[in-house]
């Protein structure tokens, strides 16, 4: 097998040529012979035509990586996600595969430019928003790090739904974002597998007396996969994510068909189809579909069959190393039901007895959690399970008879604690909790932030914690720096390798000797970093007037929030303030005034009202201040609709001030606190997630902290009084007046009460009252700050100097050290 890789290892000689002449050749060859358009053509086929001849400059290095990969033996980590979000390639790959030169004169040959020819590029929208652009994120850092890491996921035929305002309100369209050619990924039929639902089990004993399982009379599925490159930065490594597509099996079912009901046996065809058609839109579970926990174990079980396969291919059925070569990385609990499924390939397909199983399984199995929120802990309904997947239902039931046991045996007697700890709820009808499955079938458990590793540890698993500490460890977020610096702010690029030479695109901690050039005596530095913003400042404030007609006055505060719209996000604490500043321009009270646009933008579930709410509040305010002479240039408020990957590589660059400000204990991590940070705005934030060690990198100075810390919000739980804090603060009750009034909404008299009582309420969990004053006094601080340019430059410089421990290069390596314990790959 060594050999044979060792021969179909293609040599140097056989990589395609980069000149711009084979490029151009090759553009006209793929648009003219292989497309048949020309160019005068919809734009879209030149991005098809362009990212093809791209594509083949990859094909070697993929096909190199791939055998790596194989080699026997490599230990490997296989990154199982529900979410992908990779958004657009092309640059990517030009960045990493250091063609952007060539290609731009390439096509200029043809009179086209390269960053038209880029934007034709729809986003790959897998995803929903955080945990699935850390996916993406570390897909690239696992690349560039030479780790052997294969991304596992779905090809929804419809990502992230397309967001519309319409009258202020959100309007959801379908993304058929394949409707055109993916360049992008390469079907694989041959590795196609079948992955199992419904029917029932048997146990019987086989002819050597041992006991059986057999699933029969299922339904099954096709699971197709489909490879996307992952290109690594200049080092020869192309990973490989698979993505699966479900379709029918070829066979109708022949009973149906035969009792002539054609229909309905065509009809199955339709739904094995619908698995994989659309992502669901929701950031915090939505409980109970039926669809969804079809997507998770179509999945795992597709997954974990493609895996096992290659193993045989190898090994053949000896299995004693399969878990000295193999680890699972769990995102989230979307893919736990793999703890089971793994369980039953080895059980019922390989043969192998419960403790042997058990032991390969809990022992390359690894969990990480991205929330807090107990609303979004994922509980599936028993009699669901029963009739999807009978067979894990068995497995789940016996995995958990033999947890409880263990649990009885450390604290004897405590019943309690076996029902706080089972893997089955015993509430109003029983449901299984996936966070359960994944803890007690994995052998590392970690989460994504100090504070919030902390937090369940104390909170949420400290049962499990108290049992298997050694399990528990905390991988702090990254985001990388190629795409979120290198390609999408190209002048600081520039600029900071003109200064310290370009390897802290490749080892971010370089980034530290940046720290220097922060001094107000680097005059020239300071100029050419402020020149470098207006200049994002102005490709933003383009975006935004075409996108929301509004002017956004390139020497403004650029003040951004965005993500997803989320209580817990409290967008309605920027708002508050937004009215605030209204108020006193209103009012004249504006000496010493700093002009500030605010912008925010994110996508709401389309079942979630209070998100959808205040989409439109956000709406309806910036209307009337933006339509008020009186205010002027002394502030904006747009609202961006469709927030996506794309946007944010305009958004990043251009922003001065970074809005981060969930009620504290409540956001994991964050990941676009750390883009903002990169690109050298300063964060207004409270204590929460991976803020808390941003601010411990750049220091209190260069940072705007304000608001409740979390033992603060669990203390005033107790007597939270919002409508006596509104009553006591002149500002504060100033904004629910005008808000009230009905001065955002005469048209539609009553659509805020909704928004405005839960704020009122003493039971708010988001507590957007409490925060108010410490946060307009710390946005007040912020402006002055802004007043002093070359202090704020200081400022920016020094963040962007202090981000390098928020390198997903970095949280890789940690993850590779505690966890994964992978050899780089031997290439490039
Ligand atoms: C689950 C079941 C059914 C339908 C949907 C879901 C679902 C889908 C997506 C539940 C949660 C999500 C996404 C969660 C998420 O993005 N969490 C974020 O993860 C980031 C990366 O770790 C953190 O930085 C954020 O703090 C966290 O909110």
């Amino acid at each position: 097998m060594n050999n044979q890789n060792d021969l179909c290892v293609l040599p140097e000689a056989e990589k395609l040529p980069t000149d711009v002449k084979s490029l151009e050749h090759d553009f006209r060859r793929y648009l003219v012979h292989h497309l048949g358009r020309f160019l005068g053509c919809n734009p879209h086929y030149l991005y098809e035509a362009l990212s093809l001849t791209v594509r083949d400059r990859i094909m070697t290095d993929w096909r190199n990586t791939w055998l790596q990969h194989r080699r026997p033996e490599q230990r490997r980590a296989y990154y199982l996600s529900l979410e992908f979000l990779i958004g657009r390639a092309l640059g990517n790959h030009l960045l990493n595969m250091n063609l952007s030169g060539e290609i731009a004169e390439a096509v200029q040959h043809f009179s086209q430019s390269l960053e038209e020819i880029q934007s034709r590029e729809p986003d790959a929208g897998l995803g929903n928003g955080g945990l699935g652009r850390l996916a993406a994120c570390f897909m690239d850092s696992c690349a560039t790090l030479k780790l052997p890491v294969v991304g596992y996921g779905l090809r929804y035929e419809y990502g992230m739904f397309r967001q519309r305002i319409e009258n202020g309100y959100q309007k959801e369209e379908p993304d058929h974002w394949l409707r055109d050619a993916n360049p992008w990924e390469l079907e694989r039929a041959e590795y196609t597998q079948i992955v199992q639902f419904g029917g029932h089990t048997e146990h019987f004993t086989n002819r050597h007396g041992e006991p059986r399982t057999r699933w029969l009379n299922t339904e099954d599925v096709l699971a197709i996969p489909f490879d996307v490159p992952v290109s690594g930065y200049r080092n020869g490594v192309v990973n490989t994510l698979r993505l699966w597509k479900a379709t029918a099996t070829d066979e109708f079912n022949l009973d149906e068909f035969n009792a002539g009901s054609y229909p309905e046996s065509v009809a199955a065809k339709n739904d094995a189809e619908h698995i994989t058609m659309v992502l669901y839109p929701n950031d915090s579970s939505e409980n109970g579909k039926e669809l969804r926990l079809r997507q998770q174990y179509f999945l795992a079980s597709a997954s974990l069959q493609d895996i096992i396969r290659q193993w045989e291919l190898i090994h053949g059925e000896d299995y004693a190393n399969f878990a000295a070569q193999n680890v699972f990385q769990l995102n989230d609990t979307h893919p736990a039901i793999g703890v089971a499924e793994l369980m039953r390939i080895l059980i019922d397909d390989k043969h192998l007895s419960w403790e042997q199983a058990w032991k390969i399984t809990s022992d390359t199995m690894a969990y990480t959690n991205h929330t807090l929120l107990p609303e979004a802990l994922e509980r599936w309904p028993v009699q669901l399970f029963e009739r999807l997947l009978p067979r894990l239902l068995e497995i789940i039931y016996e995995i958990n008879a033999h947890f409880l046991k263990q649990v009885a045996i450390r604290w004897p007697g405590d019943s309690d604690r076996r029902r706080r700890m089972s893997i089955i709820e015993e509430n109003n009808g029983k449901s299984v909790r996936m966070a359960y499955l994944a803890i007690v079938g994995s052998f590392s458990v970690n989460g994504v932030a100090e504070l919030h590793s902390e937090l369940l540890r104390k909170g949420l698993f400290r049962d499990f914690y108290e049992l298997w500490p050694e399990k528990f460890n905390n991988k702090t977020n990254g985001v990388t720096p190629r795409r979120w610096i290198a390609h999408a702010n190209p002048e600081m690029t520039a600029l900071i390798s003109s200064k310290i030479g370009d390897e802290w695109i490749s080892d971010l901690s370089k980034i530290e000797q940046l720290k220097p050039y922060a001094n107000g005596n680097n005059k020239t530095f300071h100029a050419q970093w402020q020149a470098a913003k207006t200049a994002n400042k102005r490709e933003l404030a383009k975006l935004v007037k075409e996108e929301c007609g509004v002017d956004f006055p390139l020497d403004s505060l650029f003040d951004v929030q965005v993500k997803r719209i989320h209580e817990y996000k409290r967008q309605l604490l920027n708002v508050l303030h937004v009215i605030h500043l209204y108020n006193r321009i209103r009012h004249g009270d504006t000496t010493d005034w700093t002009n500030r646009c605010v912008l925010i933008g994110g996508k709401a579930a389309p079942g979630y009202f209070m998100a959808k709410r205040i989409i439109k509040l956000i709406n309806n305010v910036a209307e009337i201040i933006n339509s008020d002479p009186e205010v002027g240039d002394k502030l904006k408020l747009a609202f961006l609709p469709n927030y996506r990957v794309s946007s944010m590589e305009v958004i990043a660059p251009a922003t001065d001030l970074s809005e981060q400000i969930s009620t504290a204990g409540k956001e994991a991590s964050g990941t676009g606190n750390m883009k903002f940070m990169m690109n050298g705005a300063l964060t207004i934030g409270t204590y929460d997630g991976a803020n808390i060690e941003m601010l411990d990198a750049v220091g209190v100075d260069n940072f705007f902290l304000f608001g409740l810390k979390v033992d603060e919000v669990e203390a005033l739980k107790t007597h939270y009084d919002p409508q006596g804090l509104i009553a006591a603060d002149e500002d504060l009750k100033a904004v629910f007046q005008l808000l009230e009034s009905g001065h955002f909404n005469i048209e539609e008299p009553g659509i805020f009460d909704q928004v405005i009582t839960a704020m009122k309420d003493p039971h708010d969990p988001w507590m957007t009252v409490a925060d108010f004053r410490s946060y307009t006094e710390v946005q007040q601080h912020a402006a002055s700050a802004y007043r002093d340019r070359q202090h704020w430059t200081r400022m920016s410089i020094m963040n962007t100097a202090c981000s390098g421990f928020f390198s997903t290069d970095r949280t890789m390596q940690d993850y590779n050290s505690d966890i994964w314990k992978l050899s780089p790959m031997d290439l490039g």
